[in-house]
C-alpha cells in the first residue's frame, strides 16, 4: 500500500461522555483546529449577476464568516472558548436536555434580546438581517432574479426526457449488495453494471421514493450520515464498521454524487439497500441530487465516461429518480435531518408533508431552501446566502422554528468541517460531513451521528491515520477538558 493510500485509510473513534461527566476517547483530526466548516459555491446554480459598472471585487470577509473552498489557507488559530463549549460529547434531546443555551454568538448584535435590523450591499450579494415582514417580503422579493434559472431548468429538463423506457429484469439485491463488498480496498476501482441492472435499480429505487413522503418518519436508534460525494470506499468503511443494512438503521442527508470518482457506486450500494431494506435505510436529497447540479460538478462526467454508449441515458433516469428523493426526516419526533438547513418558507411540519413529488430542478421555496441553507454565526435572523442559492440563517431562527415545530436537534450536513462536526454555540443544531480527506485535498475527519432509543446523540469520527494523529488527540483532549473544566459544562 503506498504511503498515499495508507494516509487515506481510516481510524475509527468514538468520542463519549462517561458517567462521571469527563470526556473519553475524544479523538479530533489533524487539522482541526480551524472549527469553521467550509461553503462550496454552486455558482452554476446561480451565477452571480453581471452589474454594468462594477468590477468583480472579492466580498470583505467579516470575523466568523464561512470561508469559500478557494480561499482557505489553514491556521493555526487557536479554538476559541466559544467554539469549544458545545463541541465535547453526548448531546442528549428530549426530556433530558442537556444542550444548554448560555454564552452569546460570537459576531452577532443583540439589543434587547433582539436582532439589529442591519441592510447592505457587498458585490451585489444582497446582506439582510431583518426582523420584521416587510424585510422579509424584500429579501423574498430580491430572490426573484433567481428566475432567470427557470430557463436553465426547462433547457435540462428537455435531456431528461431524452431517456427511453427502461427495461426491467429481476434482480437478486441480496447478491448485487455483497458485489460491493468483494473488494474493499483504497483507491478508484469500478464497479461494472448492466444496463438493464441500472435501469431496474434506478426504476425500483425510484419507485419507493415516490411512496414517501417528503417529511419521513425514522424511528431510533439509527445513524445519521453527512455528504459522501462519491467516496465509496468510505461509505463501504463506515457499513462495516458500524453495521449494514437492515441491522443499523441509516439515514443518509445527501450528496451522494458528484466531487469524489465513485459517485456510480454509492448510489448504486444505497438503491440497493433502499430495495432490499425500504423501512431500514433513507435516502434524503442533497443539493447535488439536483440534475443542473451533478450535470457540472462530476456525475455527468462519470457517468458519460464509465458507461458506455448509454451514460447520458442513465444520467438521465437518475435524475428523474432523484426528483423522487424525500427532503427531511424526522426521528421520533424531536430530531429533524435535512441536508442544506432552514428557509423562511417553513412555518409547521405540514408545509413540508404536503409537498409533492416528483420536485423537478428546485430553484428557490422551501425545498430549495432546505437543500442549500447553511447556519451563519454572524446573523441572528435570515440573510441572502453567498451560495446563491437558499438562504443563510442565525440563531434566533434555529431557536424560533425548532420551538415552533416542537424539535429537539436539527441535524445538517452540506458543508465541510475539519472535525466532521461542527456546532454553533447553545445552539439546537450540529452540522456533519462523512467524506473524510475529502476530495484527497483535506484531512478532515469524518464523522456520523449514532441516536438510540433514548435520543443521545453520539458523534462517531472517522480520523485520517497518520503518525501524528495520537498526538494531536491527546493535545485536543487536554484543551477540551480545560474549556469544559472553565465553562462549567454540566452533564445530566
Ligand atoms: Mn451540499
Amino acid at each position: 500500500m503506498s504511503a498515499r493510500a495508507k494516509e487515506i485509510e481510516e481510524k475509527k473513534t468514538e468520542k463519549t461522555i462517561g458517567a462521571d461527566g469527563k470526556a473519553k476517547n475524544r479523538t479530533i483530526s489533524e487539522c482541526a483546529d480551524n472549527k469553521t466548516p467550509i461553503t462550496e459555491k454552486d455558482d452554476n446554480a446561480n451565477p452571480k449577476p453581471k452589474k454594468k459598472g462594477k468590477t468583480n471585487r472579492s466580498v470583505t470577509r467579516r470575523k466568523n464568516q464561512l470561508i469559500d473552498e478557494k480561499d482557505y489557507r489553514p491556521t493555526n488559530k487557536r479554538p476559541s472558548a466559544l467554539s469549544i463549549r458545545n463541541d465535547g460529547g453526548t448531546i442528549t434531546v428530549g426530556d433530558t436536555q442537556t444542550v444548554s443555551a448560555h454564552g452569546k454568538v460570537a459576531g452577532s448584535t443583540r439589543k434587547g434580546g433582539k436582532s439589529v435590523g442591519k441592510h447592505r450591499d457587498t458585490d451585489g450579494l444582497m446582506e439582510l438581517d431583518f426582523r420584521d415582514e416587510t424585510d422579509m417580503k424584500k429579501m423574498l422579493n430580491m430572490q426573484s432574479r433567481l428566475n432567470k434559472k427557470i430557463e436553465e431548468a426547462k433547457a435540462i429538463s428537455a435531456i431528461e426526457n431524452t431517456a427511453n423506457p427502461p427495461t426491467r429484469e429481476s434482480i437478486d439485491y441480496i447478491e448485487m449488495i455483497e458485489r460491493h463488498y468483494e473488494k474493499v480496498i483504497s483507491g478508484v476501482h469500478k464497479i461494472t453494471y448492466k444496463k438493464s441492472e441500472f435501469q431496474t435499480v434506478i426504476e425500483e429505487a425510484s419507485r419507493i421514493f415516490a411512496e414517501e413522503s417528503a417529511l419521513i418518519d425514522v424511528d431510533p436508534p439509527c445513524v445519521v450520515v453527512g455528504d459522501l460525494h462519491g467516496q465509496f470506499n468510505d461509505l463501504v468503511n463506515m457499513f462495516i464498521l458500524l453495521g449494514r443494512p437492515p441491522h443499523t438503521v441509516y439515514v443518509f442527508t445527501g450528496d451522494y454524487v458528484d466531487r469524489g470518482m465513485m459517485s456510480i457506486e454509492c448510489i448504486m450500494l444505497l438503491f440497493c439497500y433502499k430495495i432490499a431494506y425500504p423501512d431500514n435505510i433513507f435516502l434524503l436529497r442533497g443539493n447535488h441530487e439536483i440534475a443542473r447540479v451533478n450535470k457540472r460538478y462530476g456525475f455527468y462526467d462519470e457517468c458519460v465516461s464509465s458507461i458506455p454508449k448509454y451514460g447520458e441515458e442513465i444520467w438521465a433516469q437518475f435524475q428523474r429518480c432523484f426528483n423522487n428523493l424525500p427532503i427531511s426526516a424526522l426521528v421520533a419526533t424531536k430530531i429533524m435531518c435535512m441536508h442544506g438547513g432552514l428557509s423562511p418558507s417553513l412555518v409547521e411540519l405540514n408545509d413540508l408533508r404536503s409537498q409533492k413529488k416528483p420536485i423537478r430542478n428546485p430553484f428557490r421555496g422551501l425545498v430549495n431552501d432546505m437543500l442549500w441553507a447553511d447556519p451563519d454565526l454572524s446573523v441572528l435572523e435570515w440573510k441572502i446566502s453567498s451560495r446563491g442559492s437558499g438562504f443563510a440563517f442565525g440563531s434566533n431562527v434555529i431557536d424560533d422554528i425548532c420551538t415552533r415545530l416542537g424539535i429537539e436537534l436539527i441535524i445538517r450536513a452540506h458543508q465541510m468541517c475539519f472535525d466532521g462536526y461542527w456546532t454553533i454555540p447553545g445552539s439546537k443544531l450540529i452540522t456533519i460531513f462523512s467524506a473524510p480527506v475529502y476530495c484527497n485535498l483535506y484531512k478532515n475527519a469524518g464523522c456520523v451521528l449514532k441516536i438510540d432509543e433514548k435520543l443521545t446523540v453520539q458523534i462517531v469520527a472517522f480520523v485520517p491515520e497518520s503518525d501524528t494523529v495520537e498526538a494531536i488527540i491527546r493535545e485536543k483532549n487536554r484543551v477540551w477538558d480545560a474549556a469544559f473544566d472553565s465553562f462549567g459544562f454540566q452533564l445530566k
